[in-house]
């Protein structure tokens, strides 16, 4: 064996440097988008925890030539844990190429500066979509070797007690086949459904013509409209079989009486599924989310046949149908009391519906001009609105009213996005990491990666209406976030980056005997409550280092359709736009 002292030594000190890092928390290394940069976008690694002095240098990844140098920034406490970290910004250095960092002891593996750098993160995290559908085979054609077979049917699904009516008596056979999976978990939720198809309705409007182009290799591919929509449109199909055709009502989900167990495939145990419970929430997303797919899918009415009418005409029954039920809150553990079989799988109880009526009436006002929703958009304007999460939708509408220019409603609500995107795009600069993640420690919560792309769509907002790049650079900062420069030096999207998530809490992955997680599907994130829900091991537990990729870490490391719809409108929103 042949000694070398330099790298033994630089080893030694590596490790040295570890040890004093773990003990504060975090690790010390340099974090970065994993996949890369546009040449004439903003370019930012991260150094955590380490540099001894404050030299950096680009070097060609393979002849390893110095392309450029710069020096680090002073020191940033970050805000959200006890890490310190200093930026590398090399955006001057223009050249595609293939290139590595280095700084102090820390190289970084392989990046490339090219255009369209995103486009494969792009595609996948849309596909992501297609590999959560319920009840068709993925073929190996499309699904490479994720292939497998059809999961649950749900063409016999029982009305639950908590939902049965006079012509719907509990125990009444219905058929709501279709749809996506929710998460890691088998069941199919109307509340999530409504934000997740409300944000990817709103990719499709606000960048049509990139979407025209986007193929996505899934079975419809070709049909003449556009792959987003042809995914979208399998979800739609199984929402409309969950209003009940006797009074327009929604249930708020299909699900099994309690979670299957982590190795069960899709599909696999043949335990009773139900129809659970119409509420006031699930009915207004889905009557958001019908009448905005309306007027989507009315521009392909040849692919399309008759689409656009029933999502229309449901919607219309939906809105009225809540009119009727204003309160219908969905409380899982007061039900529980008074039906059985008790159901234990997710809640999605939302207690209070102004948003969700903004959202409704919006969506409605804008495809039927229909004045009467005018009316409750005025009354559910807030002056302080919240980011997009499942329990809040308000944003949803007011993105929709600004885009569509409407008259009564764009010139009100337009200061309300730009003070908010002003407070994201003004975050980046004090950031330890360089990013709008991580304004507020609350960014960090149950599905904290959802935040960090919904932070990036409300931002890509302000871009569309001002075409100031300000919103633009700091929107794709938080693309650079999921994709690795965050504080875990994770990359949060399954299949990509030298450091991936492998292990996500997800039924699929976990029962199929492949060693590489199913593709395209974002983790959560850290979670600074996790430890509390699933008593799993943290390292680190400071609000942005308390993840774990491990499958037992649902709490940090599940997927879901609601965080992956607003990565695609990201991503896919920043390759439109670079
Ligand atoms: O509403 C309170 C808020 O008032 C409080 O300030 C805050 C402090 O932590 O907590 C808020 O409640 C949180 C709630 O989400 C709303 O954001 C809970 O703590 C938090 O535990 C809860 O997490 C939800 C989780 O289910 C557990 O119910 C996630 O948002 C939700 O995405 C997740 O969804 C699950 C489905 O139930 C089942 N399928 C998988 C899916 C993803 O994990
Ligand atoms: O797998 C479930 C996941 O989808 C949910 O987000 C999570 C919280 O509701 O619950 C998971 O299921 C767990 C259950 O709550 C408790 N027993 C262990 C289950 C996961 O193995």
């Amino acid at each position: 064996m042949k000694i070398n002292f330099r790298r033994d030594l630089r080893g030694m000190a590596v490790a040295i440097l570890m040890l004093a890092a773990s003990a504060i928390a975090g690790k010390a290394q340099i974090v970065m988008n994993q996949i890369g940069f546009y040449p004439q976008g903003k370019k930012v690694a991260v150094v955590i925890n380490g540099a001894l002095n404050r030299d950096f240098r680009l070097l060609d990844a393979s002849t390893k030539q110095i392309f450029y140098e710069g020096k680090l920034s002073e020191p940033i406490q970050s805000t959200n844990s006890s890490l310190v970290t200093r930026i590398a910004d090399f955006s001057p250095f223009v050249t595609p190429g293939s290139y590595i960092i280095a700084a102090g002891m820390f190289e970084t593996p392989a990046f490339k500066i090219e255009r369209n750098v995103l486009h494969d993160v792009a595609v996948a995290s849309l596909k992501g979509f297609y590999y959560q559908r319920v009840s068709m085979p993925l073929e190996e054609k499309y699904a490479g070797k994720w292939a497998r077979p059809a999961g649950h049917p749900d063409d016999a699904v029982l009305v639950h007690p908590s939902a049965a009516t006079k012509r719907r008596p509990a125990g009444t056979i219905i058929s709501a086949p279709g749809g996506w999976y929710d998460a890691g978990d088998y069941n199919k939720y109307i509340v999530n459904s409504g934000i997740t198809m409300g944000t990817l309705l709103s990719a499709y409007e606000d960048f049509p013509q990139y979407y025209e182009r986007l193929d996505i290799a899934i079975p419809e591919t070709g049909n003449g409209a556009p792959d987003l929509l042809n995914e979208i449109a399998y979800n739609l199909r199984w929402m409309l079989a969950m209003q009940d055709p006797g009074d327009g009502g929604v249930y708020n989900k299909l699900t099994n009486a309690s979670f299957d167990g982590m190795t069960a495939r899709p599909g696999e145990t043949k335990e009773p599924r139900y129809v659970v419970q119409k509420g006031t929430a699930a009915t207004l997303d889905f009557a958001a989310v019908t009448a905005q797919a309306a007027r989507v899918y009315g521009t392909y009415p040849q692919v399309y046949r008759g689409l656009a009418d029933s999502c229309l005409k449901a919607a219309r029954r939906a809105w009225d149908w809540a009119q009727k039920f204003p309160d219908m809150a969905y409380d899982q553990g007061a039900m529980n009391r008074t039906h059985k079989p008790e159901i234990s799988t997710g809640g999605y109880g939302d207690r209070s519906f102004n948003d969700e009526w903004f959202w409704a009436a919006a969506e409605l006002y804008l495809t039927t001009g229909d004045a009467k929703y005018a009316k409750t958009i005025t009354a559910n304007i807030s002056k302080s609105p919240q980011l997009p999460s499942w329990n809040n939708v308000y944003m949803l509408g007011l993105y929709s009213l600004l885009r569509k220019q409407s008259p009564s409603f764009a010139e009100q609500l337009k200061p309300t996005l730009l003070t908010m995107a002003n407070e994201l795009a003004d975050a980046v600069g004090t950031s330890a990491f360089g990013v709008a993640m991580g304004r507020s420690r609350n960014d960090f919560i149950w599905g904290s990666s959802s935040v960090a792309a919904n932070q990036g769509i409300l931002l890509i907002n302000a871009y569309l209406q001002t075409r100031d790049s300000k919103y633009l650079t700091a929107a794709a900062g938080n693309a650079d976030y999921l994709l690795g420069r965050n504080a875990t030096g994770y990359c949060f999207l399954t299949g990509f980056g030298h450091r991936p998530v492998r292990n996500i809490h997800h039924r699929p992955s976990a029962s199929d005997g492949i060693d590489d997680p199913v593709p395209g599907l974002l983790s959560g994130g850290p979670n600074f409550t996790a430890q509390r829900s699933d008593r799993q091991y943290y390292e680190f537990v400071e609000p942005e280092t308390t993840f774990a990729d491990v499958v037992g870490s649902y709490a940090s490391n599940e997927i879901a359709i609601n965080w992956n719809a607003p990565a695609v409108y990201l991503f896919n929103a920043v390759e439109a736009c670079r």
